[in-house]
């Protein structure tokens, strides 16, 4: 049989090894070219084989939660499965927060957990738990593979395994997907005169040739699921082409292809005569000459009563942008709604009318006539809502000589080198970049967790975004810097550039807006938390360059160029305090606006 003779040679104690270097081969094949590995003993046959492997780069991380955050960011920079190894015990558990992320906001992962033998387990025998589902329902799929088996029919079952587990991290829609490895003693390989027991197979031309022929094919594994959306959006079409007071929401979205999802989206909007109130998070406002009918400044428009602005038809492309305002005006209005989202997942907490429509709105664009529906008054109405607010809204910022977080949103849309992947933390950034960021044509590429809106993880995911892919910048808050400084000592590995804007306002500004800013004392302790650390040490420690930023114009320089290579933090001090009057000033000031509508 083939391989058989190889396989016979095989010295025992290399069996894991062999395992080991067949799921890393699988892996290679399938186009894996990157993995983050945890160390520890119990993985080492999975450790070493990715390391050994000539088309694979292993990154060793030490800290399992910031290594998963860190494999989180390499895939929503790649779209590609990273496999994400840990020893047994504790360590998988670290993996959890990320993992949920990954699930909620549908990345792929592949988690590799080793485990003790089942003999091993329930007996105390050491740095052992039960790691059998533990993620929960989280995973796309889950499985225990079988002990090592030197034979080849339990070879062609770890090859299927993995290629499985591949295909359930990608389809029917990206996500996590756990392996629990278990594996007997010994561990290390052992010297054999053979570099790696798999050597000895592929040295043999039979198993080379048939092993793997055929099972991959090179263009991919599966073709993803995917239907005539036009056919079934023909039905709603008429519906939307007869409603004079339609809206199209864009919700925080990262699409392969945003020029092709922007102009998709502009297309529909152009065919329907809707506005389109896209979020600062979604692409459409780095590609604003596209869409005429684009609406940025919605979150102040929206802040007292507007009838005028209420809509009676919604699509809703993804989930909801963040803006309260206006999920408190859906709430009112309880326009009929159309979810456009190819997950199975609802994705509308206001429990509206809603139809789910299992598409991406690239698929019902390409299915509708092009053209440009007459303008209607509501149209009119909120175009020339958002062509005075943004004049205004321009007119203030671009006057303010002090450092206002809002204006740090604004300015970096204008100067950031086009294309820059910017990373943007949860909390007050993301609600900054929402209100304040201009429609522009720079194509910058928003990356952001909003799967669970977490602000652990938020440094490893950005080393992961940064990871031998353009100057990147992060633009994050003291307390999620702080939340992940674990993930500083990644800075060792990274191959790439990430400069870190970090906004120190002394804690959790983001409280300041929120009615628990009056409830007296205790806000400070247990809600704004300001942490005694100095950023500058903190860097130091980790030999990262640090600097503190006082103007404008040492920001434009500082950023112009971003550095080809390395990490650094720029810190710039803001005060919570009155960065959240200004920002509640403004808000009242715009629900004034009625009598201009
Ligand atoms: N823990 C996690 C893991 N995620 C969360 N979102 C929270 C707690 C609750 N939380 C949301 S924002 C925030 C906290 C604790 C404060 C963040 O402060 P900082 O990063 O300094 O940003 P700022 O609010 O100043 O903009």
């Amino acid at each position: 049989m083939t391989g058989a003779n190889s396989l016979q040679r095989l010295d025992w104690r290399n069996l894991n090894t062999l395992w080991g270097s067949i799921l890393a081969e699988t892996l290679s094949r399938l186009g894996c070219r990157v993995a983050v590995v945890c160390p520890g003993s119990r993985s080492a046959p999975l450790t070493y084989a990715l390391a050994q492997h000539p088309e694979i780069e292993a990154i060793p991380a030490v800290d399992e939660r910031s290594a998963a955050f860190f494999a989180l960011g390499l895939a929503q920079q790649t779209r590609q499965p990273i496999p994400l190894v840990c020893t047994s015990g504790s360590a998988g558990a670290h993996f959890f927060p990320a993992l949920i992320e990954a699930a909620e906001s549908g990345w792929p992962l592949l988690v590799l957990t080793a485990d003790r033998p089942p003999e091993l387990r329930h007996c105390r025998a050491g740095q052992t738990i039960d790691q059998v589902k533990l993620y929960g329902h989280y995973p796309n799929w889950q499985a225990e593979l079988a002990l090592p088996s030197a034979d080849l029919e339990a070879l062609a079952y770890l090859r299927q395994m993995i290629i499985h587990a591949w295909e359930r991290a990608l389809y029917p829609f990206p996500g996590p997907v756990h392996l629990n490895v278990p594996l007997r003693d010994p561990l290390a390989p052992v010297a054999d005169g053979s570099t790696a027991p798999l050597v000895h197979l592929q040295e043999d031309p039979e198993f080379e040739k048939t092993f793997f022929r055929g099972v991959i094919s090179p263009s991919g594994l599966v073709t993803p699921a995917g239907g005539s959306a036009f056919a079934s959006t023909a039905s709603f079409w008429r519906e939307w082409c007869g409603c004079e007071r339609g809206v199209i929401l864009a919700g925080p979205a990262q699409p392969a292809d945003p020029q092709r999802y922007a102009e998709a989206v502009a297309r529909l909007a152009l065919a329907l005569g809707w506005p389109v109130l896209a979020e600062g998070l979604s692409p459409l406002r780095n590609y604003a000459s596209l869409n005429p009918y684009l609406i940025t400044t919605y979150d102040f428009l929206l802040q007292g009563e507007q009838p005028p602005l209420w809509p009676e038809q919604v699509i809703q492309l993804g989930s909801l942008p963040t803006s309260k305002a206006l999920r408190q005006t859906l709430a009112q209005a309880r326009p009929r709604t159309w979810l456009l989202d190819p997950r199975a997942q609802n994705a509308d907490p206001l429990h509206n009318p809603t139809t789910h429509l299992p598409f991406v709105v690239e698929e019902v664009a390409a299915g509708i006539p092009a053209g440009k529906a007459k303008a209607t008054a509501f149209l009119q109405t909120w175009l020339r809502a958002e062509a005075k607010a943004r004049a205004e809204l321009d007119r203030l910022l671009a006057d303010l000589p002090e450092w206002f977080e809002g204006k740090l949103a604004w300015w970096l849309a204008h100067h950031l080198p086009p294309e820059t992947p910017l990373f943007i933390a949860n909390s007050t950034p993301v609600r900054d970049v929402e209100w304040f960021w201009p429609p522009n044509d720079r194509r910058i590429r928003p990356y952001f967790n909003r799967g669970t809106n977490g602000i652990d993880g938020i440094l490893s995911t950005a080393f992961g975004v940064a990871y031998r892919h353009r100057p990147t910048v992060l633009l994050t808050g003291d307390l999620a810097f702080l939340h992940d400084c674990g993930g500083l000592r990644l800075a060792q590995c990274l191959q790439g550039s990430l400069t870190i804007l970090l906004i120190n306002n002394q804690g959790g500004g983001i409280f300041e807006l929120l009615p628990i800013a009056e409830a007296g004392p205790p806000f400070e302790p247990y809600f704004a938390t300001p942490q005694a650390v100095d950023f500058a040490l903190l860097c130091q420690a980790h030999g990262i360059p640090h600097r503190r930023i006082e103007t404008w114009e040492e920001l434009a320089q500082a950023l112009d160029p971003l550095p080809a290579q390395g990490v650094r933090v720029l810190e710039i001090l803001t005060d919570r305090r009155a960065d959240a009057r200004r920002r509640q000033e403004w808000f009242r000031r715009w629900s004034e606006l009625p009598s201009t509508l």
